[in-house]
């Protein structure tokens, strides 16, 4: 039987050319070989970009805004995480899609050619919510010290120097919001940032009940904007992940809803961090016609 202590803190697994979760790999075959229904809905982010929030959005949306069937059960058991495996601490994505009613929220952190065929062939709704990167790096950095399924980030410099190489679970941030991205091209993806949902949630939840093919009324539409703001989901025992055992995620050492804020980013990268990384940015940006606040 495999024991928490064979997968915790342990290095990453290169699966087809991504560092991946290590116990993630135990059950990667059949995770690619998912069935989906076309009436899931999937749900996909590079980590840190504020899944949780979206997640609970569309819960709410689906819900018509009723808190207390959105708050039936915790977050990670309404929304799995697809490629989740992390035997004896959580159920796994597979097992916990096997039991949930559809219409299904799919989570998941997957780069466009590791998501399951069968998402594609059955045309599947997807959702992908993008956050910039200086805010993401800093928050992947404070969730590597609370998260154990990661491995320990060393420190802040250490870690951001493998989050512009791509050595972190999930690969490179560029890599993941580009290919995504250009998959709009050919699919209808809809692609909506972290920053613009800050900024004007009424306007952004708006463009996400007209994806589904919703429609809901203003007092609806404001019931949604305030049960998932950061302070209302922060003290939300159902979202906020401090249902998890603290061997997994230790809150003493950075809440999972730590600040959710655009612009924590000036607080960790020192001047030299700052100018190397726009120049790196730059490089690998120029052309994707992606563009992506880094405050608002
Ligand atoms: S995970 O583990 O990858 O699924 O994490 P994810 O949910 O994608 O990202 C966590 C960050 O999102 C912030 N968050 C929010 N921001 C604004 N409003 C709301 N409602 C909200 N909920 C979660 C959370 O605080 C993490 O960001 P940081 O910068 O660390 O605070």
């Amino acid at each position: 039987m495999i024991s928490s202590k064979d997968f915790l803190r342990k290095n990453l697994k290169v699966i087809q050319g991504y560092p991946m979760i290590n116990p993630f790999a135990i059950i990667w075959e059949n995770m690619r070989k998912f069935q989906s229904k076309p009436d899931d809905i999937i749900i996909a982010t590079y980590p840190k970009s504020g899944t949780t929030w979206i997640s609970e959005i569309l819960d709410m949306i689906l819900n018509e805004g009723e808190i207390e069937i959105c708050n039936r059960d915790f977050i990670t058991n309404k929304v799995p995480m697809l490629e989740m495996y992390a035997p004896g601490l959580r159920a796994s994505g597979i097992d916990l899609l096997e039991k949930t009613p559809s219409p299904r929220l799919v989570k998941t952190h997957l780069p466009i050619d590791l998501l399951p065929k069968s998402f594609w062939e059955n045309k599947c709704k997807m959702i992908y919510l993008a956050r910039n990167a200086k805010d993401v790096a800093v928050s992947y950095y404070n969730f590597s010290l609370m998260n154990s399924l990661n491995p320990l980030p060393g420190t802040w410099g250490e870690f951001l120097e493998k989050f512009i190489t791509g050595e972190v679970a999930y690969g490179s941030w560029f890599k993941h919001v580009k290919s995504w991205w250009e998959k709009k091209k050919e699919y209808p993806v809809l692609y909506i940032f972290y920053e613009d949902l800050k900024e004007n949630p009424k306007q952004e939840i708006k463009k996400i009940i007209q994806f589904l093919g919703k429609t809901l009324n203003d007092e609806i539409l404001q019931k949604i904007i305030h049960h998932t703001s950061f302070e209302v989901m922060k003290d939300n025992p159902m979202v906020n992940y401090t249902h998890l055992p603290c061997v997994l995620m230790d809150h003493s050492q950075s809440a999972f809803m730590r600040k959710g804020i655009t612009g924590d980013w000036k607080n960790y990268f020192t001047v030299a961090q700052n100018e190397k990384f726009d120049a790196i940015y730059e490089k690998e940006m120029s052309g994707s016609g992606l563009l992506i606040r880094t405050e608002i």
